[in-house]
């Protein structure tokens, strides 16, 4: 009699877990000792097991393809990367590769000395102490997480947001980076994004639409903006204007890593200071390189193709691939295939 109760209890408890977990979950075997076998509720999609991310850190980044994490980067690192920037836009340091970039509304006005021009500096790869960013083993143990154990930083950023000029052009339009990549697969890439300064609203901050990662990439074009659009900004064509958006106040030294999918974009800067980030997308090193002919990524290949051929003095044809397989430095494992 008692073991009939007590199988009754059983039978209770395991329908009560099976409805929580679903059935696939729990597995029972005939033995005298009834072990069940317990599979964890969680199965993360968009990070890898590690020892590093709590499974509500791995939650989150599942959920809304971004993840802040606080004070990351030291103030005294901060300082030496703004005293490099600063001595590149006065020319005291030359950099193989790089790209500087201007503001539209700045660019067409008078020269302007120094960095009060400098909106954007790329592919900084060649410069030791900036690309010192890219190799920070606090940064890497969470790219990691994300990348697996062999990482080529692909694509470099300091970006200098100008004090907007009234025009509007110190907005980023909202975009997937994965517009940019002829690279795949798009959840073994990442990107770490560091405030030089406190940012927020007023100074222009990310700004990004949760979830939005788990959708696909989209066609990209150049807004249709008034007051002109800075070079390569391209912003995705047509998105949902009614999802709720996160904007990212962060502290001097926070970074941020996101997904190549999630959507972003950042405000105008309606302050007097020029707010300073610096950035670094990373792939894991097995990504594979696809051909964008014939996607809505055609037109990126086709701006970056003239660019470089401009800038390397070149006419024979190069494809974006060629462009990418230059600019990715290894910072950790193997450089297995990228
Ligand atoms: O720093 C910013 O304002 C946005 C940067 C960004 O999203 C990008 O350059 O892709």
């Amino acid at each position: 009699m008692e073991d009939a109760a007590a199988a009754a209890r059983l039978d209770t408890i395991l329908r009560h877990l099976c409805s929580r977990t679903g059935t696939a979950a729990l597995t029972t075997f005939p033995t005298s000792a009834q072990i069940a076998s317990f599979k964890h509720p969680l199965e993360f999609h968009y990070t890898l097991d590690n020892n590093l991310l709590t499974p509500e850190q791995r939650q989150f980044y599942d959920e809304n393809g971004y993840l802040l994490i606080k004070n990351l980067v030291s103030g005294e690192d901060i300082e030496r990367f703004r005293n490099e920037f600063a001595k590149i836009c006065k020319k005291e340091v030359q950099v193989p590769g790089l790209i500087i970039m201007r503001d539209v509304a700045i660019a067409k006005s008078e020269f302007v000395p120094d960095q009060k021009a400098v909106t954007k500096i790329q592919d900084f790869q060649e410069d030791e102490e900036l690309f010192r960013y890219c190799t920070m083993p606090q940064i890497l143990k969470y790219v990691e997480c994300f990348t697996g154990p062999n990482i080529m930083a692909m694509h470099t950023m300091l970006i200098n947001k100008p004090p907007d000029s009234g025009k509007k052009s110190s907005r980023h339009p909202m975009h997937q980076d994965l517009h940019y990549f002829p690279f795949r697969p798009a959840d073994l890439i990442v990107c770490a994004w560091t405030a030089m300064e406190p940012i927020d609203r007023s100074n222009g901050c990310l700004v990004v639409l949760p979830g939005t990662h788990k959708g696909s990439l989209k066609p990209h074009d150049y807004p249709d903006w008034e007051g002109g659009v800075n070079k390569m900004y391209h912003g995705v064509r047509d998105y949902n204007k009614n999802l709720p958006r996160v904007h990212l106040v962060m502290e001097k030294g926070d970074t941020v890593f996101f997904h190549p999918l999630l959507i972003h974009g950042s405000g105008m800067n309606r302050t007097q200071g020029f707010r300073k980030a610096i950035s670094c997308h990373y792939a894991s090193a097995d990504c594979h390189y696809i051909e964008v002919k014939g996607t809505s990524q055609e037109n990126i290949e086709k701006e970056v193709v003239e660019i470089a051929q401009r800038k390397h003095g070149v006419s024979t044809p190069i494809t974006l691939k060629d462009t990418w397989m230059i600019r990715g430095r290894l910072v950790k494992g193997e450089r297995t295939n990228l």
